[in-house]
């Protein structure tokens, strides 16, 4: 068992990650707060049949809006609320953005955090409506995502050439997913897309709680997190690298807490953070690598930062799934499953 005060860890080194938890806990705190605020509007644009509702549908893997059997059944605009904070805005066809052009539907367009723009891979992809809606759009807002949907109903090896037109003849810049909503291929692509987008309004977090399998998500914050600790722990100097490294660990914990719904403490942050440096991973390997010279030392220190992150992620995305508490002992003992040996290159082993 790691013990929470070893004699190899100064009191100021102590205190030093103890105020890094605190003032990572906080500020992280203050900004998913802030962002569980906010409100996400989707756009749905497309022609009628082009799938808009299913893809909702299994975008959220729920039954949200309702699939019309028949050609036209979405009339007026439609919002589905799928919690009070995430609304989906449902448009009727293309024909009704042009020619309705009311104030009050340009002005969804414009708010929109995501207009999802449905083309129809078995049909007429691109069609002239389908351009003048998009050259519309575009002068309002650009966070605009071509679902290519219907892709089970044309051959594979003409996917990639539809979705290159798309790109060259709108905007290079803006995604194209070519996604099958009746089969469910590449629907985690757009989710991922998603995400992406809304995290430039700092909204990710505020769509990815509503998920139904948060795994993929987790799994792409732990090795964000990995890789940021992993480049703050090439620092030169041996053992100025764990305060900011404790920050992206605590930043990571609130985030992790927050999608799944179960909120990590102040104090518990804390303490997770010390015990992830000196518990039995943490305090051999950490101080090896302060040991040997400072090139070596930090190459071997970064390995483990990212390492120890991307294991201390996973412990507590486990304990999370598996409804164990996050409390220091079971993270500790979780930690060894996930946790990789750093490589050390070969010339820096020679060196030693
Ligand atoms: N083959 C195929 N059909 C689809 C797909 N997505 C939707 N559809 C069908 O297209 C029709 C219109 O779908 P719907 O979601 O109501 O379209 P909306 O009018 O844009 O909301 C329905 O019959 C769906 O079953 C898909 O990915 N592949
Ligand atoms: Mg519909």
């Amino acid at each position: 068992m790691y013990d929470h005060k070893p004699d190899d860890l100064s009191d100021e080194l102590e205190k030093q990650i103890k105020d890094a938890a605190e003032a990572a806990f906080d500020e992280e705190i203050a900004s998913v707060n802030d962002q569980l605020e906010k409100e996400i509007t989707f756009a749905l644009v497309g022609d009628i049949n082009s799938g808009k509702s299913s893809t909702v549908n299994a975008l959220m893997d729920d039954e949200l809006a309702s699939v019309a059997p028949e050609p036209g059944q979405t009339i007026e605009v439609g919002r589905y609320y799928y919690t009070e904070k995430i609304v989906f805005v449902d448009t009727p066809g293309l024909d009704d953005v042009v020619k309705k052009n009311s104030e009050q539907t340009m002005k969804f367009f414009r708010q929109a955090d995501v207009i999802l723009f449905f083309l129809n891979a078995a049909g007429t992809v691109l069609s002239d409506g389908e351009m003048k809606v998009f050259r519309k759009l575009k002068r309002k807002n650009s966070n605009i995502i071509f679902v290519l949907n219907k892709i089970d109903a044309v051959d594979p090896s003409e996917i990639d050439d539809i979705a290159g037109y798309v790109k060259r003849n709108t905007d290079v810049t803006l995604p194209v997913i070519p996604i099958s909503s009746r089969d469910g291929t590449n629907i985690q692509e757009l989710r991922e897309e998603i995400l992406d987008m809304l995290k430039k309004n700092g909204k990710d977090l505020l769509f990815a709680r509503h998920l139904r399998d948060k795994s993929p998500v987790a799994n792409k914050w732990i090795y964000a997190a990995g890789g940021a600790a992993g480049t703050v722990g090439l620092s030169p100097i041996p053992g100025s690298d764990i305060v900011p490294i404790t920050g992206i660990q605590v930043t990571m914990m609130v985030r992790l807490g927050k999608l799944y719904d179960k909120p990590i403490s102040r104090r518990r942050a804390k303490e997770l953070a010390i015990a992830t440096v000196v518990g039995n991973i943490g305090r051999t390997t950490f101080r090896q690598a302060v040991k040997v010279v400072p090139v070596a030392g930090s190459i071997t220190a970064a390995g483990v930062a990212g390492s120890l992150t991307i294991a201390l992620g996973f412990a507590m995305k486990y304990a999370y799934e598996n409804d164990l508490d996050v409390d220091v002992d079971t993270i500790m003992s979780l930690i060894p499953k996930y946790y990789e040996e750093p490589k050390v290159p070969d010339n820096e082993n020679m060196r030693k």
